[in-house]
C-alpha cells in the first residue's frame, strides 16, 4: 500500500470545495492505501489568533472528517502540532529553500493582492507543508488544484536536499480529481474560507439554502440558451448529481427558457440529501468527544513514530547527528 498524506487547515468549517476537491479523495483512498490525514493547526496560526477558536476548530474538523467517512481503523488521523518532528524538519528545509521559489507561489501572492494580512508564516507556508509531506515518506498527496504548485515546491525542496546530501526523501506526487479540482464559491471564484464565499457541509439547512439562492449569476435573459460547461451553477449542481441528472440539466441549459433560480433550487435539494447521513453521524459523534480525542491521540502516536525516523535520517544526512 502507498503512503497517502493530506492536511486540512482548521481555519473554519470545511466547505464543499474542501470536500469535493480533497476530503472525498481521503476517504476513497483509505481502503487500499496507508492514509495519513492531519489537521493543520500550525498552518492555521497564520489566520486564527484566538486560542479558544483554534482549539474548537480542530475538534470540529476532526468531527467533520469522521462524520464524512474517514475511518480511524483504516487511516491515521492526527493533529499537525502533535508531531514536533515536523517543525524541526521544517527548519532544516527552510535553510535550503531559495526565496525566489516561495516568491513565485500564487496562493501567497493572491492573498497579498486581496489585501489579506501576510506574515512570514504565510510566506513560508509551502516549506512547512513540504515538511508535513516529507516527514511521512508520502507518495501520494490528494489535493485540490490550488495546492498543486505547493506540491511542486515540495518536490523541488526534496530534490535539492537529495542532490546535496544523498537520497533522503521520497518524491511525492499530487493527486487531483478532474471534475472537482476547483469548486467555485458563491461569487463564482474559487471557494475559499478566506474569501467568504463558502457553502458549508453541515450548516443550518435554511441558511445554506439562502446562501445558494444568493449565488452570483450573470444577467442572461431567461429565454436564452447557455453552454453549461464553465457555468459555476452547473458545476455546483454536477457535484451532487449522477450522470443522468447532469445530462438533463445540461440539456435544459442548451434549450434555454429557464431561470437561474431553478438551477439554484436543484442545487439546494441535491446538496441537502447528499450530506444527510454524514450530518446524522456527526450529531452522534458530538456526544462522544472522548472517542474523537482518543482517535487523535492514537493517530499522533503512529504518525510520530514515522516522522521521528525520517527526521533522524535527515539529521544524519545533513550532519546534525
Ligand atoms: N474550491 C476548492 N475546490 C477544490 N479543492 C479545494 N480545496 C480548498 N478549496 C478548494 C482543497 O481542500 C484541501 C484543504 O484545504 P485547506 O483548508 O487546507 O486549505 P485551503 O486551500 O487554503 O482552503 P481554503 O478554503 O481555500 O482556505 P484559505 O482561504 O484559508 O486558503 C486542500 O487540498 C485544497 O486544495
Amino acid at each position: 500500500p502507498k503512503r497517502v498524506l493530506s492536511g486540512i487547515q482548521p481555519t473554519g468549517r470545511p466547505h464543499w470545495g474542501n470536500y469535493f476537491g480533497a476530503i472525498r479523495q481521503y476517504i476513497d483512498l483509505q481502503d487500499a492505501n496507508d492514509g495519513f490525514y492531519f489537521i493543520a493547526d500550525l498552518h492555521a496560526l497564520t489566520t486564527i489568533r484566538n486560542p479558544d477558536e483554534l482549539r474548537d476548530n480542530v475538534i470540529n474538523v476532526a468531527l467533520d472528517l469522521l462524520a464524512l467517512g474517514l475511518d480511524p481503523e483504516k487511516a491515521t488521523l492526527f493533529v499537525q502540532s502533535d508531531i514536533p518532528e515536523v517543525s524541526e524538519l521544517c527548519w532544516i528545509l527552510l535553510s535550503g529553500t531559495p526565496m525566489g521559489l516561495l516568491q513565485r507561489c500564487v496562493a501567497y501572492k493572491e492573498k497579498v493582492d486581496k489585501g489579506l494580512p501576510a506574515d512570514a508564516g504565510l510566506f513560508t507556508y509551502p516549506v512547512l507543508q513540504a515538511a508535513d509531506i516529507l516527514a511521512y515518506d508520502s507518495e501520494l498527496v490528494p489535493v485540490g488544484a490550488d495546492q498543486v504548485q505547493h506540491i511542486e515546491v515540495c518536490r523541488d525542496i526534496a530534490g535539492r536536499f537529495n542532490h546535496q546530501f544523498g537520497d533522503t526523501f521520497v518524491m511525492p506526487k499530487a493527486n487531483v480529481l478532474d471534475d472537482s479540482a476547483k469548486v467555485p464559491g458563491t461569487d463564482g471564484e474559487k471557494m475559499s474560507k478566506s474569501y467568504d464565499n463558502t457553502l458549508p457541509l453541515f450548516g443550518e439547512v435554511k441558511k445554506i439554502r439562502k446562501q445558494i439562492m444568493r449565488i452570483t449569476t450573470d444577467s442572461r435573459p431567461m429565454e436564452d440558451a447557455k453552454e453549461p460547461e464553465g457555468d459555476h451553477l452547473y458545476q455546483l449542481f454536477s457535484l451532487f448529481a449522477d450522470q443522468t441528472r447532469r445530462e438533463d440539466m445540461a440539456a435544459m441549459y442548451r434549450r434555454g427558457g429557464f431561470g437561474y433560480g431553478e438551477v439554484k433550487k436543484a442545487i439546494a435539494e441535491a446538496s441537502e440529501g447528499y450530506f444527510d447521513e454524514a450530518r446524522q453521524r456527526r450529531a452522534d459523534l458530538e456526544q462522544n468527544l472522548d472517542f474523537v480525542r482518543e482517535v487523535l491521540a492514537k493517530g499522533a502516536e503512529r504518525a510520530r513514530s514515522v516522522a521521528a525516523e525520517v527526521l533522524s535520517r535527515t539529521q544524519k544526512a545533513a550532519g546534525l547527528k
